[in-house]
């Protein structure tokens, strides 16, 4: 646990992630999810309950089944010979193949990082990826949820802009392409996705830390993720985490007045999750859309996932504090901010596994 008595950069992080795969090749995969403007690469950790243990639940089956048949059999045998029970004796059942792993599970994608310097949002993600990975096969619930569900954790989104918090300017939000005007660079990562793009609360002046860009998706980050979830297909939840505020938000940010026909699944889920998560360190976090808790803001991550990407637990997550640090979250805050956020997740996902 003392990785998490620090906030890392970006290298780091990148170990972090390669020697996952490293240590549980059969759990953990690396996943490029694609390269930024300052050719950095995004890295991803897929999680999915092992081959080898679903194939020995498989083979558990057939034993089983086997052992059925056998019965029957014997049954069958003292039929015979007793002669004289009644015709309506069954015939032994066809033996059925073991069920394979399934190939196409239900994915759950999670980021941090999308702004550079909200830096605990990178720490608790690894954290959940650290949970999900050293829980699988050794308790229960995590196991149940790595066996249904691909999670693919992508640490930091916005490398470039992160990279740049740790080596120039720590208060750092967006990426950095370039944009019309040469002194002010980036774009606003979470403005610049697709769905009502450029509609209201965002800025068109490059200066701006909300810069939207010159068209959607013309952001490296938003696009790679879009990209990576309508190739999945069975994308069933998204988070998003930023700090800070302490607020589990759903869809809608570009619009208040826009709400989801699956509002109240996802409205349930959340207030679920808020209240797992403040079952740990008592930790309070409102839950509704974007726009009605914090602010208008269109081009958003969550929008564009839920509208368009077909993800019907789409959520944003501003961790902590509310304030007092704000995005210089202490160090010691790490691992509790970590441990209420897991619980949050876990509920989240198993909201989803039960309902779905
Ligand atoms: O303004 C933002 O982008 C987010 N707040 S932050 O302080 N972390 O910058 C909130 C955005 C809400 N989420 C989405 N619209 N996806
Ligand atoms: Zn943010």
């Amino acid at each position: 646990n003392s990785f998490w008595e620090n906030y890392h950069d970006l290298a780091t992080l990148n170990n972090f992630t390669e020697s996952m795969v490293q240590q549980f090749p059969d759990l953990v995969t690396r996943t490029s999810m694609g390269f930024t403007h300052e050719g950095r690469e995004v890295f991803g950790m897929t999680i999915h309950g092992s081959k080898k243990r679903q194939q020995m639940e498989a083979l558990e089956e057939l034993v089983e089944e086997v052992e059925e048949l056998l019965e029957e059999a014997s049954s069958w045998w003292s039929w015979m010979f007793d002669s004289a029970s009644s015709s309506s004796s069954s015939k032994p059942k066809e033996l059925k193949k073991p069920s394979e792993p399934k190939k196409h599970p239900k994915a759950i994608v999670i980021h941090g990082g999308q702004h550079a310097r909200e830096w605990i949002g990178p720490a608790v993600v690894t954290y959940i990826a650290k949970e999900l990975i050293l829980g699988y096969g050794s308790n229960k619930k995590i196991t149940r949820l790595v066996d249904q569900f691909e999670f693919t954790i992508v640490p930091v989104l916005n490398v470039d802009g992160y990279a740049y918090t740790w080596e120039h300017n720590r208060m750092w939000r967006k990426n950095r392409q370039p944009t019309s005007i040469p002194f002010c660079p980036g774009i606003d990562p979470n403005r610049n996705w697709g769905y009502k793009f450029a509609t209201g609360g965002s800025s068109g002046n490059p200066c701006s830390d909300a810069y939207h860009g010159s068209e959607a998706f013309i952001a490296k980050e938003p696009k790679m993720i879009a990209d990576y979830i309508l190739k999945k297909e069975n994308v069933v939840s998204y988070i998003d985490f930023h700090s800070y505020s302490q607020l589990w938000m759903t869809p809608f940010g570009a619009d208040c007045s826009n709400i989801p026909k699956d509002d109240e699944d996802i409205m349930e889920a959340g207030m679920g999750a808020a209240k797992a998560l403040k079952d740990v360190h008592g930790k309070k976090f409102a839950v509704g859309s974007v726009c009605k808790i914090i602010y208008q803001a269109s081009g958003g991550s969550l929008d564009w996932t839920y509208a368009e990407g077909g993800v019907k637990y789409s959520y944003a997550v501003e961790l902590r504090d509310t304030g007092r640090h704000g995005f210089m979250l202490p160090e010691d805050e790490i691992i509790p901010s970590s441990e209420e956020t897991l619980a949050g997740v876990l509920h989240l996902a198993n909201f989803i596994r039960k309902r779905e």
